[in-house]
């Protein structure tokens, strides 16, 4: 990489990739060349949101006293653009959401090869959720009825989406109240391209009323689905320890990469790769074992329930073939580069495809089907295999891996704070409460070519459990933290007092990985049961929480930003603007607008110092409101003083 135009420790916090990069040969392109050579067109940058191309009048480029041939005004156009990136953005999970649920019904019935039902529990409580009632039917039928019932919601045209009734009852009755409570999944993703088409809907605020809607049933909806059906299927998450980084990748092993999003596959390749016939097989290759490891929110899944070390988030899937020693790389849906294809080309990486949805060329394509997913997953381990004698010498694994603690569910969190016989979130609001933890804040989301790789999301997080803050994190997001080790129970001495002394009682470390993208949606029940618990309010808007996403690259960050301001949150986007950053009726809109309505808001703060003082200004206004912000002094009352009082 030409160091003379960025320095190394500027394109990434990785050491890892930046070792990779200092030895890369010249002729190699990856995503950080590509930033330099190709600056970000600035329709898309600083004047984002500007350009209508909805129909073939334009594309029309607008300023704010200036309009579209058809006379669409800049906030119309912008406003118009957001709502279809949400829509994109919301169906990328839903759709993701739709296929667990569909795979949820073939294991019923017995047709998903190598899957069963793992976690009846949680099967139990979803149905109930979706009002199906159990009665004497068997576990089967149940599961049956549940798949069923999820499927329908995507197709829903009418009413409300079951599951939004997980939200506070309060939160409920503002969705109502202003028209946004989401009727289908899908029906609202077309809606949303419905009006945004040449000539329906043009007043900004009602388009976004409805990018919000479509939102909401992504989170509340389609994430949902997905997050409690992989948990029904594969089990509800629960602690484990991992390592990190491209240094989990063996020299002396068949490596097998997983990416992407969907865990369907990837679970059964991580389960099949100690079983004794294939690493028999392995060995007469000439390697020691079969070492599957992943990338983004594949990776997180296999993560949070079968500790599979992930090498990388989104900006280290180039990095990880270019260590030379990945046999195979298996990607699935979502967050993959194109470039891969190229790339694999230059090593002797073998790219496998295998959603239906998702073809790259130059990648071998074996679809995954719900009927072959063990035999196909033998036979992806077996071409890895195949693979390993056409390595060549310069293979080059940076040595560098940290430790980490993953797996936490919001079973688990009830569990782990209240013990098994009385699993609640109380003692978590008397933390919050007695002022031991300030408040929680979600940092989660992608990285960006465009900024210094995990930088972000680890400045805000070590800023923030230093003050108190519990963080929670997902995705990209939390797999930066992880690799900066500082996602352990060890790292509590980083974290403030109070917060260390919750950590210490309870064995946990002041950052939660929660998982994947799609379960985002944890994070809307755990915020649902804190308002349960009672004492802090009676809607997520009274929390004292927010939510960033420091370094926000995907249509889906939109989506989930949105649902989460939505449901009464505030939400920071930082690093690359959001695309509404040209107009400023939309941008009052998002901020004050919805701030009225929902509670909550969206906005981008390009100073990531900024973003941080008013990210504890808004929790700390939260805290004031609830009357928790000033720390109550514990008065040691003595016999005469506790008499005084009696006689009061
Ligand atoms: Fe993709 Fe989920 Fe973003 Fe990472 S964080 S770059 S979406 S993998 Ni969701
Ligand atoms: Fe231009 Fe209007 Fe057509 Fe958009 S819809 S391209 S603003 S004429």
């Amino acid at each position: 990489m030409n160091k003379d135009k960025r320095e190394l420790s500027d394109v990434s916090s990785d050491e890892a990739i930046c070792r990779l990069l200092e030895n890369m040969e010249e002729d190699v392109s990856t995503v950080f060349t590509r930033s330099q050579s190709m600056k970000p067109c600035p329709i898309g940058g600083s004047i984002s949101g500007i350009c209508c191309k909805n129909c073939a009048m334009g594309p029309c480029r607008v300023r704010e006293d200036s309009a579209g041939l058809c006379g669409a005004t800049l906030g119309t156009i912008t406003a118009r653009n957001l709502g279809r990136h949400i829509a994109a953005g919301a169906s990328a999970h839903s759709d993701h959401g739709r296929d667990m649920a569909h795979l949820l019904a073939l294991t019923a019935e017995g047709k998903a090869e190598g899957l069963k039902i793992k976690d009846e529990l949680k099967l139990f409580k979803l149905a109930k959720n979706l009002g199906i009632k159990s009665g004497d039917k068997s576990v089967g039928e149940i599961a049956k009825e549940t798949a069923e019932k999820a499927m329908l919601l995507f197709g829903q045209q009418t009413g409300e989406i079951d599951l939004i009734k997980i939200a506070p009852k309060k939160r409920q009755e503002i969705w109502r109240k202003y028209k946004v409570m989401p009727r289908g999944i899908d029906r609202e993703v077309v809606e949303m391209m419905h009006r945004t088409n040449m000539g329906v809907d043009q007043d900004p605020e009602h388009i976004l009323d409805h990018a919000v809607r479509t939102a909401l049933s992504d989170g509340w909806g389609g994430s949902m689905i997905g997050t409690e059906i992989t948990d029904i299927l594969f089990t509800t998450p629960v602690p484990l320890a991992a390592k990190t980084n491209l240094g989990m990748l063996k020299e002396d092993e068949v490596n097998i990469v997983v990416h992407g999003h969907e865990p369907t596959l990837s679970e059964i390749i991580a389960e099949l790769a100690d079983e004794k016939e294939l690493v028999e097989y392995a060995k007469n290759k000439g390697a020691k074992g079969i070492n599957v490891v992943g990338i983004c929110c594949t990776a997180n899944e296999v993560l949070m329930r079968q500790g599979v070390a992930p090498v990388g988030n989104f900006l280290s899937q180039e990095m990880a073939i270019m260590t030379g020693a990945v046999e195979l790389m298996i990607v699935d849906i979502q967050c993959i580069m194109q470039s891969l294809g190229q790339l694999t080309k230059k090593y002797h990486t073998k790219l496998v495809t295998s959603s239906p949805k998702a073809k790259i060329s130059g990648a071998i394509h074996m679809e995954f089907q719900e009927i072959n997913g063990l035999t196909l997953a033998k036979e992806i381990i077996k071409m890895a295999a195949d693979n390993f004698p056409n390595r060549k010498a310069n293979v080059c694994i940076p040595e560098i891996k940290s430790d980490l603690i993953a797996g936490f569910s919001h079973e688990y969190i009830r569990y782990m704070l209240g013990g098994r016989f009385r699993e609640s979130f109380r003692p978590l609001n008397d933390g919050i409460i007695d002022g031991r933890i300030q408040g929680i804040v979600a940092i989660v989301g992608c990285n960006n070519a465009r900024l210094t790789h995990d930088k972000y999301h680890n400045f805000l997080t070590r800023e923030l459990i230093k003050r108190d803050y519990l963080v929670v994190q997902t995705g990209c997001g939390a797999l930066s933290t992880a690799k900066c080790g500082i996602m352990t129970p060890e790292s509590m001495e980083y974290a403030g007092e109070g917060l260390r002394s919750i950590c210490e009682a309870v064995g946990i470390p002041p950052i939660l990985h929660l998982g994947s993208c799609v379960d985002n949606s944890r994070i809307l029940t755990i915020a649902s049961e804190i308002v349960e618990e009672g004492g802090l309010g009676e809607d997520i808007s009274d929390l004292p929480a927010a939510g960033i996403a420091p370094e926000w690259m995907s249509e889906k960050a939109l989506s989930i930003g949105t649902y989460f301001a939505a449901s009464g949150v505030y939400v920071a986007f930082s690093g690359q603007p959001i695309p509404v950053e040209s107009s400023e009726e939309v941008k009052k809109i998002m901020t004050v607008g919805w701030q009225e309505k929902y509670g909550g808001q969206l906005e981008y703060i390009a100073d990531i110092d900024q973003l941080l003082s008013k990210i504890i200004d808004v929790i700390q206004a939260k805290r004031k409101a609830l009357k928790i912000d000033v720390k109550k002094e514990r008065v040691l009352m003595d016999m005469e003083a506790r008499r005084a009082l009696q006689d009061v």
